[in-house]
């Protein structure tokens, strides 16, 4: 069967609803489908975007728009999420260049679009509802679009700011937050060595002493462990201090620390984030 053909199962997953829901849906023509020889509805992957943009442009249309997901996204988060799982990337280079089109900041549309797209996948994922094979599907989506967003961004004029190493630390594998930092930071005149996750603390106190660069960016999901991330982050606090390297934290791990060294600074959005990497001085 075609790539771009989903069963009603898939379009349910996708959606966050329910499989009844979407069946209602087709049957009452709000969701274009087609029916195979046996008579199961089957869906284009583009039929279920046109029912998306359709939801964005009038949010009645869909009679039980309160139903699953609708709820608790907007529907850029619910376009965001659907995207991510059917893997469009494509699409989710589009949606990133309309929402800055409409005057929003990439670390806008990353903080209040995609993260919490990512969060309620997460969500799912967690309650039984999304495989991890799903999951995985939507994190490399994601992952591929940073990299195809990145010559749309990068500003090869802007001043020469640096060197900047981007990681998250010890056994760390969730490396998007800090994907998205490396790429605010290229667009801010940067030139960053993405170290992503999975990386030895040690090793990057030895990077940061031996190559002092401006800053490094660290991030820390909600998953990392407390005691280790405190341990890790005065480790590579103590390399950065002797270098004169501003070291720039963020995360759930590290929203979640009671402190931290009085040479890291922390931040919660990316939006918080780039105001101090724009300033002069920065
Ligand atoms: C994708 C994902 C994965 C992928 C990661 C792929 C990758 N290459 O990153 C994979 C499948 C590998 C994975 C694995 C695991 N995951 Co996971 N994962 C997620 C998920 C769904 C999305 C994370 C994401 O990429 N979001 C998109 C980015 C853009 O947003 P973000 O990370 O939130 O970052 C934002 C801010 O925090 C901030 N930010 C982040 N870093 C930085 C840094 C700086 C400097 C700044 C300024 C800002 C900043 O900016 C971003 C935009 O606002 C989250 C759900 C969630 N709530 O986050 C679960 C989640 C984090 N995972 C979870 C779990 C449990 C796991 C596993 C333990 C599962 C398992 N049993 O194996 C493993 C742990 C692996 C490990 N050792 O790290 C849990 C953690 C529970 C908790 N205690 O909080 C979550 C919350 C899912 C859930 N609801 O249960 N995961």
């Amino acid at each position: 069967m075609a790539m771009d053909i989903i069963s009603t199962k898939g379009v349910a997953e996708v959606l966050g609803v329910s499989e009844a829901t979407v069946k209602r849906w087709a049957d009452a023509g709000t969701l274009k489908c087609f029916r195979t020889a046996g008579g199961h509805r089957k869906f284009r992957l583009r039929d279920v975007r046109a029912f998306l943009t359709d939801q964005m442009d009038s949010p009645d249309a869909v009679g039980e728009a309160s139903v699953g997901l609708a709820a608790e996204l907007t529907r850029e988060q619910l376009e965001a999420r659907a995207l991510a799982l059917s893997s469009d990337v494509d699409a989710l280079v589009s949606l990133i260049a309309r929402e800055r089109m409409r005057g929003r900041s990439l670390a806008h549309v990353f903080d209040e679009v995609i993260a919490p797209a990512m969060s309620q996948i997460g969500e799912s994922w967690a309650a039984g509802k999304l495989t991890t094979a799903q999951e995985h599907v939507a994190s490399n989506a994601l992952i591929e679009t940073i990299a195809r967003v990145r010559p749309l961004i990068e500003r090869p004029s802007t001043r020469y700011r640096g060197r900047a190493i981007c990681t998250c630390l010890g056994d760390e594998q969730h490396d998007i937050g800090v994907r998205v930092v490396g790429l605010i930071l290229a667009a801010e005149g940067f030139r960053t060595s993405m170290l992503g996750g999975n990386v030895p603390t040690s090793d990057i106190a030895r990077m940061v002493a031996s190559e002092q660069p401006a800053l490094v960016a660290l991030s820390a999901s909600g998953h990392a462990n407390l005691e280790r991330l405190r341990s890790d982050i005065a480790i590579v606090a103590g390399a950065a201090a002797a270098s004169q390297t501003r070291v720039l934290a963020g995360g759930h791990g590290f929203a979640r620390l009671a402190s931290v060294p009085s040479n890291v600074s922390r931040f919660f959005k990316l939006q918080e984030f780039v105001t101090l990497v724009k300033e002069p001085n920065g």
